[in-house]
């Protein structure tokens, strides 16, 4: 049965090979809107995988999380019922646990080193390991530097953040970390943030400046607080059976367009990190830029602790000390 199906693929996929008109269409998905860093992302990719395969594989992008937030995207690139996402590490740690330590507050002094991290050794073997669990990971990309926004209050210091109530992602680092911060943790889908915000079931979410802007948490948050308190990769996730079905060429075609969407994606947060502040101000945000971060890092000296039991004090050194 099995056998038929493969064959009746194969005789199939030759024939329209064959034909020289063949054109397949696979489906990537964000959460954010389309006019985002994540946006210019998927964009540059269909774009460049079109390119680099003559228009016979066409990527259909989806926005805002109309295929479902994350989580739900990873599974469905999982299953293979859909090929594509490109996503925050928020969920990925529920699908590959070797992730986690990417997520850890503090972990990178900035965006540079975080880069460097993603794209040297380190990065390229943390790749590897969506292997074994039916992805194939094209690339690092980015989400940013996450930062605390409110309804409630001005954020100075950690002790303001003592029973905030606050959205997170479904990521059990972040989790950890946000609790150690004295935060009422609330894990949530991206796409009920809005609206979580809006009705006040919960009273602030932290995100990059990217996302703050894309998703236009302005209208419903009145503090923001520049604590950079966690650098939050992103991945372009493919299903693993799409992937290894495509000649070694079109295996190329789809490394390299990742790449040149990863560059597409990196200038964007720049550009929103650099005017990303006097926007959200004139939309009329309060926003500490000073805070004193070393206070942050030091109320979560034990929840570190926790984390270098966790993860190795090695590895997690690894990563902090890499340049
Ligand atoms: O990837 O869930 C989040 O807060 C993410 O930063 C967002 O979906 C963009």
């Amino acid at each position: 049965m099995k056998l038929t199906r493969t064959l009746t693929a194969l005789a199939i996929g030759l024939v329209l090979s064959g034909a020289g008109w063949a054109q397949q269409t696979m489906r990537i998905s964000i959460s954010v809107g389309q006019n985002s860093h994540q946006g210019v992302g998927i964009d540059t990719f269909a774009r460049e995988v079109e390119r680099r395969t003559s228009g016979r594989i066409k990527v259909q992008t989806f926005y805002s999380g109309s295929l479902g937030g994350e989580r739900e995207s990873i599974e469905a690139v999982q299953l293979g019922t859909q090929e594509l996402t490109l996503t925050s590490t928020g969920p990925v740690p529920n699908f590959v646990p070797e992730a986690r330590i990417l997520d850890i507050p503090f972990l990178f002094r900035d965006k540079p080193h975080a880069r460097a991290v993603l794209d040297g050794p380190i990065g390229q073997e943390m790749l590897g390991h969506f292997d074994g669990k039916g992805f194939k990971a094209l690339a690092w990309a980015e989400n940013g530097i996450r930062h605390m926004t409110n309804s409630k209050r001005a954020v100075n210091a950690p002790d303001d953040l003592k029973g905030l109530k606050m959205r997170t992602m479904e990521n059990p680092v972040h989790v950890a970390a946000y609790k150690g911060f004295g935060i009422v943790t609330t894990p949530m889908a991206f796409p009920e943030v809005f609206t979580a915000l809006q009705q006040g079931t919960v009273d602030g979410q932290e995100n990059p400046l990217s996302v703050i802007m894309a998703a236009k948490f302005d209208q419903v948050q009145k503090h923001l607080s520049l604590t950079g308190h966690v650098y939050s990769p992103a991945i372009f996730l493919m299903n693993k059976a799409a992937f290894d079905k495509l000649s070694a060429a079109d295996k190329t075609a789809f490394i390299e367009a990742a790449k040149e969407a990863v560059k597409a994606n990196r200038a964007r947060v720049d550009e929103d990190d650099s005017k990303g502040v006097a926007e959200l101000r004139s939309k009329g945000m309060s926003v500490i830029e000073n805070v004193d971060k070393s206070r942050f890092v030091s109320a979560l000296a034990p929840v570190n602790a926790e984390f270098e039991k966790q993860f190795g004090k090695a590895n997690i050194d690894r990563i902090r000390n890499f340049r």
